[in-house]
């Protein structure tokens, strides 16, 4: 019989970077300054930082030795082709405007493709998408499976879209209304989760029969793509770097932040097939961003951007990276904790409404656990609940998401399992004390996505 072999990081540490663990008495003052937002603490005031995993991944010496290879010409910048061909020769899209982040890919194909009154159809909101989509006169809707919506649905693949959903938009609201679907993989708001290639070909079908495109979210599509190795049927024997290209390949274009994924600490790009969308997005660049061989971003960003993603489709490194985020969900699933089932592929999301059923959603109970966990510990964790959530563009009311969650987000290579047993003590400590927690009061609200500046109080 084989003996248990135990998997560790395909790499070693060349390069540190200290940390510091602050006093609870800072700790109180810290987020009572940030107004009970984690999004307003100092990084220095935090210890273990689970905010996001955009842009805060570590890179490895390849990439920084690429870095010193950046080609600064403004025009014509060697770098931008040494990442157009990583993109075209990993995604496979055609035509690439590179941008300085995903948001601003997401302002240009909106603003190219969205006529006011239309409606964007996409496996659940994510929180700057949707807002991109507004902006240019259009309306999301939600056409991701129910299962998605419920925590404890152990559905492998939650980021599937129901297809009965966006049949039913589409011949509602007529195909001409319909720009776009959106496809997010994985579906961040959801929990990381991934949709599966049978769902995507399915979905591929039926925007060819009603002669619509896709513009695939490619954020974390290696995360989903290793998912689909390890859970999908016919799969298996397939890299994560060929599951990319498939899905890639039955979408039209794409918006990617590049600082998840692909392991670049700033830098994304919009990609397309379509030669005329390609010249107009060309053309507004040049607004917006920056010229259309930099856009935003410098050569340097671009030379470790193109190193970044042949890292990022590698088996090894996908293995320890999701590897990593499910050693602390089931350390926590060891201690009851309530999370987003199955563990997804970018941080554990706890399951706030659970966690604190004495909090109702309009006291904001995932802004309060996540302010809880900070005075534990200094672990600074996110929020994605009713205030992510936003305002109902119409009626001004707050949206009431079904997901009330706190999200957990490991940087890619740059914690230890050490670090893991940390957060996973704090957030059990945290939860064996959840009774005393209280709700919030929002005391300061800014318009557009209020979830990065809003401020509140505690309700006494
Ligand atoms: N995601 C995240 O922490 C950073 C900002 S929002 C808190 O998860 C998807 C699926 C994302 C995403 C950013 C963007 C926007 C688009 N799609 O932040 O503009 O997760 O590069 O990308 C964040 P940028």
């Amino acid at each position: 019989m084989q003996k248990k072999r135990s998997w560790a990081e395909p790499y070693k540490i060349k390069m540190v970077e200290p940390v510091f663990m602050t006093s609870p008495e800072d700790r109180k003052r810290c987020i009572e300054e940030a107004g009970y937002n984690t999004f307003l603490l100092r990084s220095k005031d935090v210890y273990i930082d689970l905010l996001t995993d955009s842009g805060t991944s570590a890179m490895s010496d390849r990439q920084w030795s690429a870095m010193m290879r950046g080609d600064e010409a403004y025009a014509g910048s060697e770098s931008f082709y040494h990442m157009e061909e990583a993109i075209q020769h990993y995604y496979g899209y055609k035509h690439i405007i590179p941008t300085h982040q995903g948001r601003a890919a997401e302002h240009l194909i909106s603003k190219i493709m969205i006529k006011p009154g239309d409606f964007v159809p996409g496996n659940m909101y994510f929180t700057t998408t949707r807002l991109h989509q507004e902006l240019a006169g259009g309306t999301f809707v939600d056409v991701i499976i129910d299962e998605a919506h419920d925590p404890e649905s152990t559905h492998p693949f939650k980021g599937n879209v129901d297809l009965e959903k966006l049949e039913h938009l589409i011949v509602e609201k007529g195909a001409a209304k319909i720009p776009y679907v959106c496809i997010a993989t994985t579906v961040n708001m959801a929990g990381g989760q991934p949709l599966s290639l049978e769902n995507l070909k399915a979905v591929r079908a039926l925007t060819k029969k009603y002669r619509i495109k896709i513009v695939h979210d490619m954020t974390r599509v290696a995360e989903n793509a290793y998912m689909i190795q390890q859970n999908e049927k016919g799969y298996s024997d397939k890299s994560v770097a060929q599951i990319v290209k498939e899905i890639c390949d039955l979408t039209d274009a794409a918006t990617m932040s590049a600082k998840k994924d692909a392991l670049v600490n700033i830098g994304g790009f919009l990609a397309v097939n379509d030669y005329d969308i390609y010249e107009e997005a060309r053309n507004l660049v040049v607004v917006y961003e920056g010229l259309h061989t930099y856009g935003g971003m410098a050569g340097r960003d671009m030379e470790a951007l193109a190193v970044g993603i042949t890292e990022s489709v590698d088996d090894d490194h996908i293995r320890a990276r999701v590897g990593q985020v499910q050693y602390l969900g089931n350390k926590l699933l060891e201690a009851g904790v309530p999370i987003v089932m199955p563990i997804g592929t970018h941080g554990i999301f706890l399951n706030a409404r659970k966690f604190l059923p004495h909090v109702s959603q309009d006291m904001f109970p995932a802004q309060a656990l996540a302010a809880e966990i900070y005075l534990d510990s200094g672990v600074r964790a996110m929020e994605r609940g009713i205030v992510s959530a936003g305002r109902n563009k119409e009626t001004g009311e707050h949206n009431y998401p079904k997901l009330e969650l706190v999200r957990l987000t490991i940087p890619r290579r740059v914690y230890t399992q050490a670090h893991m047993d940390v957060i996973a003590e704090s957030v059990e400590e945290v939860y064996q004390n959840r009774e005393d927690i209280r709700g919030l009061k929002m005391v300061y609200e800014p318009k557009y996505l209020r979830f990065f500046q809003a401020k509140f109080e505690k309700v006494v």
